[in-house]
C-alpha cells in the first residue's frame, strides 16, 4: 500500500480551498450575477479568454496571510490542507515558468502565496497538498472545455498537456516541497496508457504523494466520491467525501448559506463514521480574506473537536 496513506487515513478532516481570479469576480460578471459554483464563472458567462485574462491586472490579495490561514485551519481541526494551484479558468496561482498567465506576471501582487502556504504547513506540521485541473483550461485553445472561444474540432489536448498541465504538475512537484497529495480533477483527453505515464513520471519525483482518483482511469490512491455526496454504509479503503460550506466553492459574495457548526460536526461525524476523510472547502475573496462566518464556525468545530473528538 501507498506510504501516504497512513497519514491521509488518520487525518478524517481536510480544509479545501478555493481560490482564484474567480474570487475577485465574486460570483459577478459584467451586470449578471451567478449563485453556485463561481469558480466556473467563466464558462457560464462564455466570457472571452482575453477579457477574463483582464481580471488579473486587479487580482491584488493583500490580506493574503499564509501564516494566519494555516494557524485558523488548525485551530478548526482541520488535519491537512489542498489548494488550487489552478482551476479550470486556467489561472496559476503560483510563480509559474511555464506560463506568464499566473499570479507572479499578470497581477500586481507579484508574489507567489502557495510557496508561502506550503512553508507555512510545514513550519506548522499539516499536510500540504494541491489542487490541479490537468484537462480544463479555459485559457488555452488546445485546453479542454473553452469551446466558445476556441474550435473543438481543432484542438490538441496532447499538445496542450505537454506543453502546460505536465510541465506544471512537475513544477508544483518540484518546487514545494514534500506534498501530501495532488488532487487532480475532471480527467480527459488521455487514454488509459497515456494516463499511466502521466502517473508514473509523476510519481518519480515524490513517491510519497498521494494522487486523487479524478487523474482518471483509475489510477489513483485513493477514492473521492460525487460532490456533496456521502456513502449509505461504511465503506473499505481510503476516501474522501467532499463539500463546501456554503453554496459555492469559489467566493461569491453574494452567497451566505453557511452550515452551521452544528450540521458541520454532524456532517464530519457521519463521514467518519464510514471510515472516510471529510473534505471541507473555504473560498477566500479577493483581497485573501476568507468569509467571516467561516472563520467564526470553523473555529466553533474546531472547539467542539477539542472537547468531543477523538485525539
Ligand atoms: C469539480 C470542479 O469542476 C468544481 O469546480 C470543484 O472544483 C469540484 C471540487 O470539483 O466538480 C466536480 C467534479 C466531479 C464530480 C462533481 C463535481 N463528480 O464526480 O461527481
Amino acid at each position: 500500500t501507498h506510504p501516504g496513506l497512513k497519514w491521509f487515513s488518520e487525518a478524517k478532516f481536510g480544509l479545501f480551498i478555493h481560490w482564484g481570479l474567480y474570487a475577485q469576480l465574486a460570483g459577478k460578471w459584467n451586470d449578471s450575477s451567478y449563485y453556485g459554483s463561481g469558480e466556473w464563472i467563466m464558462q457560464r458567462a462564455k466570457a472571452p479568454a482575453a477579457a477574463y485574462a483582464q481580471v488579473a491586472s486587479s487580482f491584488n490579495p493583500v490580506k493574503f496571510d499564509a501564516e494566519a490561514w494555516v494557524k485558523t485551519a488548525k485551530a478548526s481541526g482541520f488535519k491537512y490542507i489542498v489548494i488550487t494551484a489552478k482551476h479550470h479558468e486556467g489561472f496559476s496561482m503560483y510563480d509559474s515558468k511555464v506560463t506568464e498567465f499566473d499570479i507572479m506576471d499578470a497581477t500586481p501582487y507579484k508574489k507567489d502565496p502557495m510557496k508561502a502556504l506550503s512553508v507555512a504547513c510545514r513550519q506548522q506540521g499539516i499536510p500540504f497538498g494541491f489542487y490541479y485541473s490537468q484537462f480544463l483550461d479555459w485559457h488555452e485553445p488546445n485546453g479542454g472545455g473553452n469551446n466558445w472561444d476556441f474550435d473543438p474540432q481543432q484542438k490538441d489536448y496532447l499538445a496542450y498537456y505537454r506543453s502546460k498541465s505536465i510541465p506544471q504538475l512537475k513544477e508544483l512537484l518540484t518546487n514545494y516541497g514534500p506534498l501530501g497529495l495532488v488532487w487532480f480533477d475532471m480527467p480527459g483527453g488521455l487514454t488509459k496508457a497515456q494516463t499511466q505515464q502521466l502517473t508514473d513520471t509523476l510519481r518519480r519525483l515524490q513517491p510519497g504523494c498521494l494522487f486523487s482518483s479524478r487523474i482518471g482511469h483509475e489510477l489513483g490512491d485513493y477514492r473521492d466520491f460525487g460532490d456533496s455526496e456521502v456513502p449509505p454504509v461504511p465503506i473499505p479503503g481510503a476516501w474522501e467525501s467532499i463539500y463546501t460550506h456554503n453554496d459555492s466553492w469559489g467566493y461569491i459574495r453574494h452567497d451566505l448559506n453557511f452550515k452551521s457548526p452544528a450540521s458541520l460536526i454532524r456532517l464530519l461525524s457521519n463521514v467518519a463514521s464510514k471510515g472516510g476523510n471529510l473534505l471541507l472547502n473555504v473560498g477566500p475573496d479577493g483581497d485573501g480574506a476568507w468569509p467571516a462566518a467561516s472563520i467564526q464556525y470553523l473555529q466553533a468545530v474546531g472547539k467542539w473537536l477539542l472537547v468531543y473528538g477523538e485525539s
